[in-house]
Formats: C-alpha cells, structure tokens, sequence
C-alpha cells in the first residue's frame, strides 16, 4: 500500500492528514469549512484514494489559511505517497460533465509544480466559502503535490456544479495517473530517470 502522512503545524493552522493511494475513496474530512469537506470528499470517492484529514485552523479571521494549509497538506501527504513514482502513468486528464456544466482536468505528477487555472464562477460565495479560495486551494496542492495542472470550465452555468465538477476532474486524473501501469510497473516513467 502506498500512504503518506502530514502533520504540519503553524500558527494559522494545525493539520493531520493520511492518505492511501491504493484505497477504495474512503475520507473522514473535517476542515470546519463545510462546502470545502464536500470537495475533498469527491476527491476520494472518485479516485479511490483514502483521505483522512482534520484541520483546525483561525476561521475566526477568515478561511484563507485554512482552506489553503489544506492544499499545501493534502499535495505533501501525496506526494510522500507517490515516493520514487515507480510505475505510474503520471499524465491523465478528465472531462467531467455535471448537469449544465462541463470541465477539463489535467494533469502531470511531474514534480514540476504549476497552475493553469482557467475557471470563473459567478457568485462571491458557495456556502460560508468564498468563491476566489478555489484557486488558492489548487494552487497550494499544486506547488506542494509536485504537478502541472491544468483546469478549465469549459462551459456551465451554475457555480456549484462548476467547482464540483473541477474536483471530481482532479479526482478522475489523480485516479489514473497514479495508477501503476501492469506494462512498466518497475520502470520510471521518465527518460531523465527520475521525476
Ligand atoms: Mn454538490
């Protein structure tokens, strides 16, 4: 089995957080940010990746520290997870359909930390959340992850299912591309030999 763990402590926030590459999507999810609990449970309900995380951070100020130092956790248990990455597909994209609403994921477990971010959502908030905390979120488990990740709306109306479906496309990718390929398991995929 293939697990990370995080314990990161500042004095914004203090985070534990496991993960299991080889899971079934379990998740015990507890930011104390509701809207941003429903998002990391689509992540592991759809890649099958085992999530435990709880954070306890300064919601009193607002919930930038939180839900970022959320990313930042969740991309560093991955990528200690993923270890010398022997074996796995590495790139993968999804295209995810919610109702109205279509977008594109994709993405390249290259340890070369980067965003397109190409999603915008129309209301300020989405429960208690402010809507512009996506990006920072993405942004944050991107850097921390190691990935080049691309994500765009490629059209929709409502903003729940436009960020809803952005999650379940970083799911579906994270999916396959840590997926171990059966016809280069002991091989990194990488012809500099290391990612
Ligand atoms: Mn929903």
């Amino acid at each position: 089995m293939r697990k990370g763990s995080i314990k990161r402590e500042t004095k914004e926030t203090l985070i534990n957080v496991e993960v299991n590459l080889d899971g079934t999507g379990q998740s015990k999810i507890n930011t104390g940010i509701g809207f941003l609990d429903h998002m990391m449970e689509q992540i592991a309900k759809h890649s099958l990746i085992d999530i435990n995380l709880e954070a306890k951070g300064d919601l009193h100020i607002d919930l930038h520290h939180t839900t970022e130092d959320s990313g930042i956790a969740f991309g560093e248990a991955l990528k200690k997870a993923l270890g010398d990455k022997k074996g796995i597909k590495r790139y993968a994209s999804a295209t995810i359909p919610m109702d109205e609403t279509l977008s594109r994921v994709s993405l390249d477990l290259s340890n070369r930390p980067y965003l397109v971010w190409k999603v915008k959502l129309a209301v300020e908030k989405l429960g208690e959340m402010d809507t512009e905390l996506f990006k920072e979120w993405y942004h944050a488990f991107s850097q921390s992850a190691g990935i080049t990740l691309h994500v765009e709306n490629i059209y929709g109306d409502n903003s729940h299912h436009i960020i809803e479906s952005c999650y379940k496309g970083l799911a579906r990718a994270l999916r396959e591309a840590v997926t171990v390929d059966p016809r280069a398991e002991n091989i990194i995929p990488s012809t500099k030999g290391t990612i």
